[in-house]
């Protein structure tokens, strides 16, 4: 009934992805899985649940490292996988609590962006899969929520987890009956004929899961498909313009950035100054949004941009306009490269405080589309390159404009 077709490992290309394309990988495919009838189901959850076994328990085969030593799995790799008549794309992911935010944001990416989500707990949730939950369900994301590992609860004690799941907010938040006690890979003591008790693997247990997901895809694979395509080609509401305070504070920011970084010959300390101001400028965008931005947000928001931004890049055309200085200078060419640094510093400025405002105001949402696609919608609403011809204007002879 279910077989395997086919291993990809996309852990090989780990360390080429970045979160654009990790995006680019599962949002461009949801119109081509639309189109191929393939659903993308992937399992998320906090390290050593027993993702990868569950995995394995539904294909019944052992496709997917699995270990006691965290971290076991390290990149996502997914499984093709035939259930009645629909096909589907298991996705297995590493634990969320320990990979880097790179990484996890990849994991977010592809999770966001499939059919349907397995959320793997072994016992009451804690802090972080609550919150896990509460951001899939934010995002409306159709999810599971499997309680793994069974076999190591008394009867009584899996009655009480199951319970909890009956009621209250977790109720709200996730349908009952798309609550499954399963156990991927059960272990039973057995004596031996010496007398000494050892463990035994026993066979998983694992039916009304694929009972849940037959009935789910049987029916509404189609619906699903259709939904995910819908929903990832989704628009971004198109960037507002800030009031002019706003505008004025961001300017001031990227004018401080770009002075900074054109005068500063040490590339590193460039760097970390440079994040440091524009996170000072987000969370001052924060306070005047009257919105709660922690560090950790602010972190976080800053490596999305970074990541689309492509490090320092930009982009080559803006790169190479920003080194092309104006005619009737006179500058040095070493001064025109630092000017240039910092123009393009400043822009970078400039675009955080944007989007970041953008971002606050419509509360710490990316709207309908993935963060990635909303990032590249909106930066090619804003005129870089007007933003870069009057930062080299203000870097040429910043004492006119005034170093406010
Ligand atoms: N007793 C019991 N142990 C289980 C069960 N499922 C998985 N395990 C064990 O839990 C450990 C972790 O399982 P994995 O499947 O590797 O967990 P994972 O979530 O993929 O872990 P990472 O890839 O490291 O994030 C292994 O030692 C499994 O044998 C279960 O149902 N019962
Ligand atoms: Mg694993």
């Amino acid at each position: 009934m279910a077989t395997v077709t086919a291993v990809q490992d996309w852990a090989a290309l780990k360390g080429a992805w970045c979160y654009a394309q990790a995006q680019a990988l599962s949002s461009g495919s949801a119109r081509q899985r639309l189109d191929q009838g393939l659903v993308q189901v992937v399992v998320l959850g906090l390290v050593g649940r027993g993702k990868s076994s569950l995995l394995n328990a539904l294909v019944g085969e052992p496709v997917f490292a699995t270990g006691a030593v965290h971290g076991v799995t390290q990149g996502a790799q997914a499984v093709q996988w035939s259930l009645g008549n629909v096909r589907v794309e298991l996705v297995d992911t590493p634990g969320l609590d320990e990979v880097g935010q790179t990484t996890a944001e990849q994991v977010w990416a592809l999770a966001l962006g499939a059919e349907l989500v397995l959320l793997v707990l072994s016992g009451d949730p804690n802090r972080e899969e609550l919150g896990i939950l509460s951001r899939l369900v934010r995002a409306g994301k159709p999810v599971i929520v499997v309680l793994n590992k069974m076999d190591q609860y008394p009867p009584d004690a899996q009655a009480l987890l199951l319970s909890r799941w009956q009621s209250g907010q977790l109720a709200r938040w996730v349908d009952p009956k798309d609550v499954i006690p399963v156990a991927a890979q059960p272990t039973t003591w057995q004596r031996t004929l010496q007398g000494t008790v050892v463990r035994q693997p026993a066979p998983p247990q694992v039916e009304p899961l694929r009972q849940r997901l037959v009935q789910e895809l049987t029916q509404l694979a189609p619906a699903l498909l259709a939904l995910n395509a819908l929903r990832t080609t989704a628009q971004a509401p198109p960037l507002s313009a800030p009031p002019a305070q706003i505008e004025a504070l961001i300017w001031r920011a990227s004018t401080r950035k770009a002075l900074a970084v054109a005068v500063n010959p040490v590339f590193g300390v460039d760097l970390l100054v440079g994040a440091l101001m524009d996170g000072a400028l987000l969370l001052r965008l924060a306070r005047r949004a009257g919105v709660s931005l922690s560090a950790g947000e602010a972190m976080q928001f800053l490596q999305l941009m970074a990541g689309s931004l492509g490090g320092l890049g930009i982009g080559a055309s803006v790169l190479k306009s920003s080194f092309a200085v104006g005619s009737g200078l006179t500058w040095l060419p070493y001064v025109a490269v630092a000017a240039g640094q910092g123009a393009l510093a400043g822009l970078a400025t400039y675009l955080v405080g944007r989007l970041g405002w953008q971002y606050l105001m419509q509360d710490k949402t990316w709207g309908p589309g993935s963060p990635a696609a909303t990032i590249q919608q909106w930066l090619g609403e804003i005129d870089q390159g007007a933003v870069l011809t009057r930062l080299r204007r203000y870097l040429h002879s910043p004492p006119a404009h005034g170093l406010q």
